[in-house]
């Protein structure tokens, strides 16, 4: 079943996030390596989230609602070596506090290229993430692009992260699926928990 997702906000800082009291899964990875097309994937809308040949598209956080409970969330990409140097410590600063203060987050998936396995950055996301307690889903992006044959082997890099990834790939669907199906427990599970979301102040 598609995530109903619509478009419903940007976010150039961190204060501008929209007061709700929706649980939010936000989509986070290394730049170019798939967050906006998943997100379209999820929805089965091709034009929801703007995706690009050029890395470094998505330079806010977006906001989808899904919904009256849940939002997904499109976060920029890190890691782009040709954009300018203030606007990329514009855009970790930004990140940064959405991960450590936003008080409805309940689960970051951090998008990770199959064929590139996790790096520096991801450990680091994953022991915030771990540390905060919010739930980690690791996704394996563009699985569509390896052979079946060195599928395995690539997974197999993902093992130091301690949460089997779930293998996407946006053309074909793979995988994503299983993804809805994560998210949604999150949202459930955070529901159940009874934490009313608070619906932040300026
Ligand atoms: N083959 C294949 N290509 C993909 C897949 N996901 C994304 N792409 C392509 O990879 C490029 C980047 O995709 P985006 O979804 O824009 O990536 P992003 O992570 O949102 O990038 P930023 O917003 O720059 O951080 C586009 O050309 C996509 O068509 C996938 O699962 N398989
Ligand atoms: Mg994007």
């Amino acid at each position: 079943m598609r995530l109903d997702a619509e478009f419903t906000a940007s976010a150039l800082e961190y204060s501008a996030c929209p007061r709700w009291s929706r649980a939010e899964v936000a989509l986070a990875g290394r730049s170019n390596v798939g967050k906006s097309s998943l997100l379209n994937a999820l929805a089965q809308a091709k034009g929801l989230a703007r995706t690009s040949k050029t890395p470094g598209r998505t330079r806010c956080l977006n906001f989808f609602t899904v919904g009256a409970a849940l939002a997904l969330v499109d976060l920029p990409g890190y890691g782009y070596a040709r954009m300018g140097r203030a606007e990329a410590a514009k855009i970790a600063a930004l990140m940064r506090e959405y991960l450590r203060l936003r008080p409805n987050l309940v689960a970051l998936a951090i998008l990770i290229d199959a064929r590139r396995g996790p790096e520096a950055e991801e450990f680091a996301l994953a022991a915030e993430v771990r540390a905060r307690g919010l739930d980690l889903i690791v996704v394996a992006t563009k699985y569509d692009k390896l052979k079946n044959s060195a599928r395995a082997a690539a997974l197999k890099r993902f093992a130091p992260l301690e949460s089997a990834p779930i293998a996407c790939a946006a053309p074909t669907g793979e995988g994503v699926e299983r993804l809805r199906g994560r998210i949604r427990e999150c949202a459930r599970r955070e529901s159940a928990a009874g934490r009313p979301k608070p619906i932040v102040a300026a």
